[in-house]
């Protein structure tokens, strides 16, 4: 009987830890796909393929604890200045990830949508971006956004221009201006601010993923590389972020 009662307590733990903060809005930068092929003695795109099945492992996941965002970022706006095959492998990945996985997002809910200049991609990404956005546009369930050709100061720059032409304009009145509004002019315009940062493959940058988003956000840092992430590391992650909300409220 007695080595029955460690078991209950910490199952009930385990719920309870689940029942508060959740965070709602988690963005992940997903490193170590590169490292993870190496190791094998892979080339860097076999990392990049594993990573993909990773991603819906990961909204899977999400979706069970009902997350309510999932910002990924899967190509900067750096990310071009890599070795032109890796960068045709690397825009080849949402039309084949959406070929494999949409039928599944859309009987989960999921609504797909991506922040970054879309408009500067391959036209076959393009295409299979924007059919996704449109099967999923009604979904209410997971947010799935898609950093892709995304900068945070590219983000701001963008902002600040269009702030200008609205100011000039006369839309815009210099005097109202505030953070919120600010907010509005970035990608993000709409969605609550990260929650929670997740950042694999033992890097602690932010490497110009979102910048303005992420002043009040939580960091997570893990050694573990992306191939390798699995629901048990994004709910250690989530376990630390609910700890860490636990110490805060206690003051
Ligand atoms: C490679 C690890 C999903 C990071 C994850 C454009 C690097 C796998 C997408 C994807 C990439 C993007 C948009 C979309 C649907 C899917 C993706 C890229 C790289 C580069 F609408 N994974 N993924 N895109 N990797």
């Amino acid at each position: 009987m007695s080595f029955k009662l460690p078991f209950i307590k910490k199952k009930e733990k385990r719920s309870k830890t689940f029942s508060n903060n959740i965070p709602k809005h988690i963005a992940i930068i997903m490193d170590g796909n590169g490292r993870w092929a190496k190791k094998r003695g892979l080339p860097r795109i076999a990392g990049h393929k594993e990573g993909v099945d990773v991603v819906q492992n990961t909204v899977r996941t999400a979706t069970k604890f009902n997350i309510e965002v999932l910002t990924l970022f899967t190509f900067s706006t750096e990310n071009w200045k890599r070795p032109k095959k890796e960068v045709e492998f690397l825009m080849k990945l949402p039309e084949q990830f959406l070929q494999k996985y949409l039928p599944e997002l859309i009987a989960k809910n999921v609504r797909i949508e991506t922040i970054g200049n879309v408009e500067g991609l391959p036209n076959y990404t393009k295409r299979a971006i924007t059919h996704a956005k449109n099967q999923t546009k009604e979904n209410d369930g997971l947010l799935l956004n898609f950093a892709i050709n995304y900068g945070g100061r590219g983000d701001i720059v963008k902002a600040i221009k269009e702030i200008v032409s609205d100011i000039q304009s006369l839309e815009l009145s210099p005097d109202i201006l505030d953070e919120k509004i600010v907010s509005s002019y970035l990608d993000t315009n709409g969605l609550s601010d990260p929650d929670l940062l997740i950042r694999t493959s033992g890097e602690r940058r932010i490497s110009n993923f979102l910048l303005w988003q992420l002043a009040y956000t939580e960091f997570w840092f893990t050694d573990i590389l992306w191939p390798d992430f699995n629901e048990e590391t994004f709910i250690q992650a989530l376990e630390d972020y609910e700890k860490r909300k636990r110490r805060y409220g206690g003051l």
